[in-house]
């Protein structure tokens, strides 16, 4: 190449730059098919909604309406902040019209949303919590939306969504976007775990890492103490264990998808375990537990209940809530190895 035509930008970073999350999707499917590309638009209109979240979020403090509650209580028996409101219904606008997305189920709705127009050719349905870790908002510390992508393999006819009630092994993509001082989406489509940095200047989703690992160990554990006394004794084993040893440090956000994402870069074990009040745990499977273990799995971590592993869990009901422990092996099977010596003492072993 003569010097007239050397790239004024190394070819790297304009190739980089060009490498948006539609394409990326296309990349790691090496295919061009009808399927590959509705999960290349899905993606795309995933990103269009994160973008869309965070614009809203970062105007929050300027703007009328956006902070607060609205007054009303969803199905889990919470207060619903107007954000979330925004967040749900967006995730909602950003597929209509798009023949690609048939129905939507969310922390925020009782049922799932059914979009008409795209349903006799979109087979998909997205499962989210819309904004995760609400209770941030008002207080300008990160959130997160998280979801997951199922194909509907057979009708609703009560539309009730019973048959979303199958293990998270029926998932095809999985995912979350931060919120935090810049806007990140990570993602998998069953081919590894990628991040993309929202570029505001480009209005773009840049590819910024690929093939996520989380560490086999880390030194973070992630876990609400103020529950300990609800804890049943194996898990206040387990944190008296982490007191008393060297190399744990304590890190809690109270938003699952910030805690989440520090797991995945830099190792440890987030927990949230069933308490004498919720002994199924807070967290809901379908939209929160289920997503994020598909995601650490794929990134060469762990996620289980404790005992059983995350995608294996079959949800009675679409906001069955599970207990959840997630993150790097090692850290994972440490909190898990309590349990197991609990049981053989229940069971006089
Ligand atoms: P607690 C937020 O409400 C959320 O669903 C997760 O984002 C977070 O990890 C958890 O609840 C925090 O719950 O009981 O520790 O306040």
């Amino acid at each position: 190449m003569t010097s007239l035509q050397t790239p004024a930008i190394p070819e790297h970073s304009l190739d980089r730059d060009c490498t948006t999350l539609s394409r990326h999707v296309l990349q790691q499917l090496q295919s061009f098919s009808p399927e590959a590309q509705d999960l290349s638009a899905i993606m795309n209109r995933i990103a269009l909604a994160g973008k869309l979240v965070a614009r809203r979020l970062s105007r929050a403090g300027l703007m009328a309406d956006v902070l607060g509650f609205t007054g009303e209580t969803n199905i889990q028996g919470e207060s619903v902040k107007k954000m979330d409101v925004y967040a749900n219904d967006v995730f909602i606008s950003v597929f209509k019209q798009s023949g690609l997305v048939c129905r939507l189920a969310s922390e925020e709705m009782d049922k799932p949303y059914y979009i008409p127009e795209n349903c006799p050719i979109g087979r998909y349905t997205l499962l989210y919590d819309p904004i995760d870790g609400s209770s941030n908002v008002d207080i300008n510390l990160n959130v997160g939306s998280i979801f997951a992508i199922r194909q509907q393999k057979e009708d609703d006819l009560d539309g009730e969504g019973n048959d979303l009630l199958k293990d998270g092994q029926e998932q095809i993509a999985a995912g979350y976007i931060v919120y935090g001082p810049s806007t990140m989406l990570v993602y998998s489509i069953g081919h590894g775990v990628h991040s993309f940095l929202l570029d505001p200047s480009l209005g773009e989703f840049i590819l910024a890492q690929e093939n996520i690992k989380i560490p086999d160990h880390g030194p973070v554990y992630s876990t609400n103490e103020g529950n300990f006394w609800q804890w049943d004794d194996a898990i206040r084993d387990y944190t008296r264990y982490v007191h008393r040893h060297e190399g744990y440090t304590a890190r809690y956000s109270g938003a699952l998808v910030g805690d989440i994402h520090r797991i995945l870069m830099q190792g440890g074990v987030f927990l949230y375990p069933g308490t004498v009040k919720k002994p199924e745990g807070k967290l809901r499977l379908l939209y929160e537990s289920a997503p994020l273990a598909f995601l650490v799995e794929q990134a060469g971590g762990k996620a289980s209940n404790g005992m059983k592993r995350i995608l294996d869990i079959v949800p009675d009901k679409l906001h069955a809530r599970s207990p959840l422990v997630i993150g790097s092996k090692e850290d994972v099977s440490l909190v898990e190895s309590f349990i197991q010596d609990h049981q053989r003492r229940a069971n006089g072993n």
